[in-house]
């Protein structure tokens, strides 16, 4: 039976919410309903292991390309010509249940309703789940994705040392999933993420979908101060070379910046690591990453000019050395009009409460937009809180945006750009 356009095959969301419950069972974090799967971790490799169990079941055809990209489609030539979704399973280290695993599965019930339903799709269907979309591991963030399309090449993926020392090339052979597929990968006829917002804006609004437009710019830099080690006890004030007190200037500029520019303007300090690392002992240098974003090019360039020129002054005041190393660029990014309004009308058509808006978080989306058509839909995140193992979004709300993904999917398939 062929779909006629508009109509559409209902998910069943029971079996998503199954599936996201034994998905967070992988690296559950104890006591919460969180979990822990940094990117080519075990606990990663138990995820794919059991997501890609899924996609065979189903009969997909599944690859796994140089970089560990995995592509299930009901096509036989992975996503060439595909209506294509997906997101990614790795978490941050205290990451929730839903961030990139509600895409994915919600993907792979899209397929398994539509076969369920026996319908003929003038285009075949393909959900992916891409490497190390977090990048807290390994920067950048997005990283699989941006291979897919061509923003990395798969040599300087392989070779990226994280945080830990290890390498991602290693780290991939070690969990089994550096596949053969070619990367970067087939181009897709379209791509749309299903996500939740992991920001307060739908919660506070009571609104039950987010149409998403676009990606607001990243900016990550690692700082390296370097001072001198000493005595915490006999180096009186006005002899040291402190790198910690540079770090601690430098993330209150970073913060004083970002509110004097006001609108989108975030900065954060994630992580900072000292050495020696020890109660009396001044430090020899601080390691330390900044996290900028701006839904405006032009504004972020300037936020990371004016926290250069203060890292510059504070440093020098200090007589500490700076070496700035970036670890992500990325500018913003705005989804094709055509697919944005394609979720809408069906949101619209389906009585959904909705808002058009950018998404602050980063995502496999803005990868996808550079080689096809591709969107967004956001669910509300219970009081916004992300990227925390406390991370919630009501049950009525994954499936709303689950059963949106679904109407979006097969209407695109219909659809000739
Ligand atoms: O950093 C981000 O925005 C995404 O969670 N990787
Ligand atoms: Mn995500
Ligand atoms: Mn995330």
């Amino acid at each position: 039976m062929r779909l006629p356009y508009g109509a559409v095959v209902s998910i069943d969301g029971a079996r998503l919410l199954d599936r996201l419950a034994e998905l967070a069972q992988i690296g559950a974090i104890e006591g919460t309903q969180g979990c822990s799967r940094l990117a080519f971790s075990d606990a990663d490799r138990e995820g794919r292991d059991l997501v890609v169990t899924w996609m065979r079941d189903l009969g997909l055809t599944v690859t796994v390309d140089t970089v560990g990209n995995v592509v299930a489609s009901t096509g036989g030539d992975g996503a060439t010509g595909a209506v294509m979704t997906g997101s990614h399973i790795d978490t941050v280290g205290t990451g929730g249940r839903y961030d990139g695993n509600l895409g994915v599965l919600a993907g792979l019930e899209v397929i398994e309703a539509t076969l369920a339903a026996g319908i003929e799709l003038q285009r075949p269907l393909a959900v992916a789940f891409f490497s190390n979309e977090e990048g807290s591991r390994y920067p950048p963030d997005m990283m699989g994705s941006l291979a897919y399309v061509g923003g990395m090449s798969v040599e300087s993926v392989l070779k990226v040392e994280g945080a830990d020392g290890t390498i991602v090339g290693e780290e991939l052979e070690r969990i089994g999933y550096r596949g053969s597929a070619p990367c970067p990968g087939a181009i897709p006829h379209a791509y749309v993420e299903l996500h939740i917002e992991q920001g307060p804006v739908l919660d506070r609004a009571g609104l039950q979908i987010g149409v998403v437009e676009g990606v607001q710019g990243i900016s990550w830099t690692e700082l390296v101060l370097t001072g001198q080690s000493n005595h915490a006890g006999t180096t009186p004030m006005a002899l040291r070379r402190d790198p910690m007190a540079v770090a601690a200037e430098v993330a209150v500029a970073a913060r004083d910046i970002a509110l004097e520019l006001g609108g989108s303007q975030v900065a954060t300090v994630g992580s900072l690591t000292l050495h020696p690392n020890l109660v009396n002992v001044v430090p020899a240098n601080a390691t330390m990453t900044i996290d900028l974003r701006n839904t405006d090019e032009k504004t972020l360039q300037l936020a990371e000019n004016q926290l250069r020129i203060r890292t510059a002054e504070l440093a020098e005041v200090e007589g500490v050395d700076v070496t700035s190393r970036a670890l992500a660029r990325f500018e913003p990014v705005e989804f094709d009009g055509r697919v944005v309004n394609q979720i809408e009308q069906l949101a619209t058509k389906s009585g959904l409460s909705m808002r058009r808006m950018p998404s602050g978080a980063g995502h496999d989306a803005q990868m996808l937009s550079r080689i096809c058509p591709t969107a967004m839909i956001f669910v509300p995140s219970v009081d916004g809180v992300s990227h925390n193992p406390a991370e919630h979004t009501e049950e009525q709300d994954l499936i709303a945006g689950a059963q949106l993904l679904a109407d979006t999917l097969l209407a695109l398939t219909e659809v000739t750009w």
